[in-house]
């Protein structure tokens, strides 16, 4: 007769508690690559990490125009999902979605978005730096053959002219002035 009023209030304790289980067991993004918000430079691949293992993942990689730009079907190795992403020459810059959708053990679909930002480096200017420091030599040694349709020629032949015009002018100057000095007395 004591215990009856106890049994009840576990009772309806368990009745609270029992339903939030299930949810508990729900599998969540942990991490990706790229992060939320994250701004990249690269982008080949996308990974998911989840809180445990999915299955039938489906990735989609939505870009700043609208097009998308998931390459292939999405893998699970374990507890990661990875999606290759399209051709890098395709790639616009800009603010690009990776939207997921994945089964968790316990049969609940689990989706979201990852919003992110694709700014890629420029190659051109790193690579033309790195010939004239790496290899002085070979870019001392092509110098001479490149100045006469070059760029650089044109400025180099500008720059005499100015001081040749000025030197000659002034040594003229000065010698007809010791001359007409000399003479006088
Ligand atoms: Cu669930």
């Amino acid at each position: 007769m004591k215990s009856s009023p106890i049994v009840a209030v576990l009772a309806v304790v368990a009745a609270l508690l029992l339903p939030a289980a299930p949810a508990a067991a729900h599998t969540s993004l942990r991490g990706s690559d790229p992060a939320e918000n994250a701004q990249v430079a690269v982008l080949s691949k996308m990974t998911l990490e989840f809180t445990e293992s999915v299955r039938f993942p489906a990735v989609v990689l939505t870009g700043p125009d609208g097009e998308r730009y998931e390459n292939g079907k999405p893998r699970v190795e374990g507890r990661k999902v990875i999606q290759d992403v399209g051709p890098a020459q395709a790639l616009p810059s800009g603010t690009f979605t990776i939207a997921y959708r994945v089964v968790s053990k316990d049969g609940h679909p689990v989706e979201g978005e990852i919003p992110f930002t694709y700014a890629p480096v420029d190659t051109p200017k790193a690579g033309s730096a790195e010939p004239s420091t790496a290899q002085p030599a070979l870019a001392q040694a092509a110098a001479p053959s490149e100045n006469p349709a070059g760029k650089t020629g044109d400025d180099d032949r500008q720059i005499p002219a100015w001081i040749w015009v000025v030197v000659f002018g002034i040594a003229g100057i000065g010698i007809g002035m010791a001359f007409s000095m000399r003479k006088k007395p």
